[in-house]
């Protein structure tokens, strides 16, 4: 390799090193001057033998392009000098890599498109890098790209991929997406629930519809939100410290090209009422503890809440004999107070109830289930003997 350049350098070097470098190929190599100083030709043949040694790559040196984000390209006033970006104009083959690496010390974007027309036209984005962060991306067809910064709207620049200017191909639109999230699954009450839409494939302006509905199915939130340069829509609610707990339903949808698009995800809103069963017994009329409830007689159940708020609560009690029959179900709909509750609930103990162990189940809802109503605590149980 070292003899071959050696061969038909020596008399090129003193005219151009870096024809040399690139055209090579095409040079004749009879272009010997035997007048050139031998040993200074072989220093400098070996100079660019070792340069070549540590660039494989000469070459195809236009396969890589670097770009620098210039320190304070944030504030306005590189722009009158293109130099935002460093160099303006960014120079690669079909096939070759761009990469722009933030000397700033702010976060900016590299969006292809072109910010004094249409803005980002999808071919590629980097999003929001920070100071000493790299963004690279391979140009796979010959044109003209230019591209811009979506923060700092002053800040331009251009590559040339191949031999430039044919305007590329317009990005062949990714499907139309829209797709729902919100930034938590689950809230409590005066919570701020973040809902946010991405809608792909489309560019920027379109009205997303966002409607809420709240366990019973009613309108909670119906609003549009518009999206932004990059796809997303944005809506934010405080859930009152009334609503209702349980799972509320998101839906979203939007109309492109005369298509509807919809998608849904749902939430859960918890109820804070802290309630708990401390205990549920057999008593008699006056709340004292009994072990026996006879036929045809009335018995009572002593439910002991604690809350610790003012919590609208529903309490039943189910009475279930030895074969599972029901011999009743009481129920009490009222709002605890922070504290301790007690409340007796009384059950005829019909003649055919079975004799033997009979088990009660005191439960605590924000409302009747049928009505939208969740737990608000665990079930808990106790006997006591039917005779
Ligand atoms: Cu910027």
């Amino acid at each position: 390799m070292l003899t071959v350049i050696f061969g038909y350098k020596i008399g090129v070097v003193s005219k151009s090193y870096r024809s040399a470098l690139f055209k090579s190929m095409d040079i004749p190599s009879i272009m010997l001057e035997r007048s050139f100083v031998i040993a200074t030709s072989f220093i400098i043949v070996m100079i660019i033998a070792s340069i070549m040694a540590l660039t494989p790559s000469a070459f195809a040196y236009h396969m890589t392009d670097y770009v620098t984000i210039a320190s304070g390209s944030s504030t306005p006033g590189c722009e009158t000098t293109n130099s935002c970006y460093s160099p303006y104009k960014a120079i690669v083959d079909v096939g070759g890599e761009v990469i722009w690496t933030n000397t700033d010390s702010a976060a900016h974007t590299v969006t292809s498109g072109d910010i004094k027309g249409d803005g980002p036209d999808g071919i590629f984005d980097s999003s929001l890098f920070g100071p000493g962060k790299t963004f690279s991306y391979t140009f796979n067809d010959a044109g003209t790209y230019k591209y811009f910064c979506m923060v700092h709207p002053w800040m331009e620049g251009i590559v040339v991929v191949g031999e430039g200017t044919p305007i590329p191909p317009s990005p062949s639109p990714g499907p139309v997406s829209i797709d729902v999230s919100t930034d938590k699954s689950s809230y409590n009450l005066r919570d701020t629930v973040t809902v946010e839409v991405l809608l792909s494939g489309v560019r920027s302006g379109y009205n997303i519809a966002i409607s809420v509905t709240d366990p019973f199915g009613n309108d909670f939130v119906s609003r549009n939100a518009t999206t932004s340069s990059i796809g997303i829509a944005e809506l934010q609610f405080r859930i009152p410290e009334s609503a209702q707990s349980g799972t509320y339903q998101v839906i979203v949808t939007a109309a492109v090209d005369g298509r509807s698009y919809q998608d849904t995800t749902q939430f859960t809103v918890k109820s804070q009422f802290n309630v708990s069963i401390i205990s549920v017994q057999a008593t008699d009329q006056q709340g004292n503890p009994v072990s026996i409830f006879s036929r045809d007689t009335n018995g009572f159940v002593k439910v002991i809440l604690s809350s610790e708020s003012n919590s609208p609560s529903l309490v039943t009690v189910n009475l279930f004999d030895s074969e599972l029959t029901s011999l009743g179900i009481g129920s009490f709909k009222t709002t605890l107070s922070p504290g301790r509750s007690e409340m007796i609930l009384s059950f005829f103990i019909p003649n055919d109830a079975v004799v033997g162990s009979a088990d009660i189940y005191a439960n605590a809802f924000s409302d009747w289930p049928s009505n939208g109503g969740t737990p608000l605590t665990k079930e808990s149980s106790s006997s006591v003997e039917i005779t």
